[in-house]
């Protein structure tokens, strides 16, 4: 590579991401082919529209290869419809919104600091101008239980036209039975969003939504499904090809949701991208990738129970998913999230801070520290090695005042580290 600071830069990355151990639950390590895919000419091509239906010429290639993407996300979901254009979650979700609702219109979804996301209606949000948000939320913090007889009564006074299942800050299981109970009665659209456990669900090690009635699933790719940075929508039902309008019918949901991301809110999609996350979901199919979801289970089990054998007081105690929530204040009381979060970077331990449930402390220094086992499942780290990462950091955070403890414990992380190397 001819640009030496970028270069450097690549290199300087690479190196921290092999000297330590990675904790933010929602990254992940891809693989050499998923790499190659992104770095590919594919980048060069723009490809409005869909395969067979685009705007430029030369599309031979394209169109095969989206089709290729769109096939493989639909086995490995169970889906009928797959939508694998969207730049990321974000724009899933938005599409999907524009898709469906006026302006105006409600839609119901999981209270923020419960472990709802930000486009999940956060006031800041273009979405939260556009459409009114209302919310379920946990009946009790120790155990995680959604209170389903306060959403039941909030959708029936407040029909939503949407109800959203999803989080990007929630270690227990949602009941996606009941989801589908109250969005019966009250005629809503059924919506997860299940970017952070779409690999789980792919690894059938948890339940997919659409198997329980769901409409719409929209996700990243690169979390626990551990493809490129993206976003896919999947739907049931046939795109169908009206000449005029477009009535806004459940059947017609996919035909929507597709228009909705191109022409109405996205422009070309990133075919090198569409390339790596088809890479990515042949990857999901086989056989390993579901030794692998079972594995970032059984870590993050094992790695709750250590953290709170440590004396970590984890919100809802404990998790069902690969994302486990600490309260810091509850842990250490002169701790926030904010400052765990720092403390840990300096010993190759990454994490993020997070709100939790009735948060006091604010959104940039907020309580919860949010760990999750994903990437260092990708690594190859195992159960016996979550007693280590639970005492490190621990560690690390006892000795926060030390430089010459908190640097010994960095070169401790980093031998370790380094027998488990990146697999790209
Ligand atoms: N930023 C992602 C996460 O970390 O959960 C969600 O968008």
């Amino acid at each position: 590579m001819q640009d030496k600071q970028i270069r450097d830069l690549i290199d300087a990355e690479k190196k921290r991401q092999a000297e330590g151990l990675e904790l933010i639950p929602s990254e992940n390590y891809v693989s050499g082919d998923v790499l190659t895919a992104m770095g590919s000419v594919f980048t060069n091509k723009y490809s409005e529209g869909y395969p067979g239906k685009r705007y430029y010429g030369g599309q031979e290639n394209t169109d095969i290869l989206e089709n290729l993407a769109i096939e493989r996300a639909k086995e490995l979901f169970g889906a009928d419809h797959a939508n694998v254009q969207p730049h990321s979650g974000a724009p899933a979700n938005i599409a999907v919104y524009q898709a469906w609702l006026e302006p105006g219109d409600t839609v119901m979804a999981m209270k923020l600091d419960h472990g709802g996301h930000l486009t999940h209606g956060h006031p800041i949000t273009s979405s939260a101008k556009l459409y009114n948000f209302v919310r379920y939320g946990i009946k009790d913090v120790e155990t995680g239980e959604i209170d389903y007889e306060q959403m039941r009564s909030v959708a029936l006074k407040e029909k939503p036209k949407i109800i959203l299942a999803g989080f990007s800050g929630y270690p227990r299981s949602l009941d996606y039975q009941k989801f589908k109970d109250i969005a019966d009665e009250c005629g809503a659209v059924l919506m997860a969003d299940m970017a952070h456990i779409a690999g789980l669900i792919a690894g059938k090690v948890l339940p997919n939504p659409l198997d329980f009635g769901f409409h719409i699933m929209t996700t990243t790719t690169h979390k626990t499904l551990r493809g490129p940075r993206g976003g896919m929508v999947l739907s049931q039902g046939k795109v169908s090809n009206p000449l005029r309008s477009l009535e806004k019918t459940v059947e017609n949901l996919p035909t929507l949701i597709d228009r909705e991301i191109f022409p109405g809110f996205q422009g070309g999609p990133h075919m090198h991208t569409i390339a790596a996350k088809a890479v990515s979901f042949r990857e999901a199919l086989q056989p390993e990738f579901k030794t692998y979801a079972r594995q970032i289970l059984d870590n993050a089990s094992r790695l709750a129970d250590e953290l709170q054998k440590q004396g970590f007081k984890l919100v809802t105690n404990g998790t069902d998913n690969h994302m486990i929530m600490i309260d810091m204040p509850a842990s250490f009381k002169d701790v926030n999230g904010r400052q765990a979060q720092d403390i840990l970077d300096k010993v190759g331990l990454n994490a993020n801070c997070n709100a939790i449930p009735e948060d006091k402390l604010p959104p940039y220094r907020p309580s919860g520290l949010r760990i999750g086992t994903p990437a260092i499942t990708t690594r190859g780290l195992k159960e016996k090695d979550m007693v280590l990462v639970a005492k490190w950091m621990k560690q690390a955070i006892q000795d926060r005042k030390d430089d010459a403890k908190l640097a010994s414990l960095a070169a401790e992380i980093k031998q370790f580290a380094l027998k488990f190397p990146l697999p790209s």
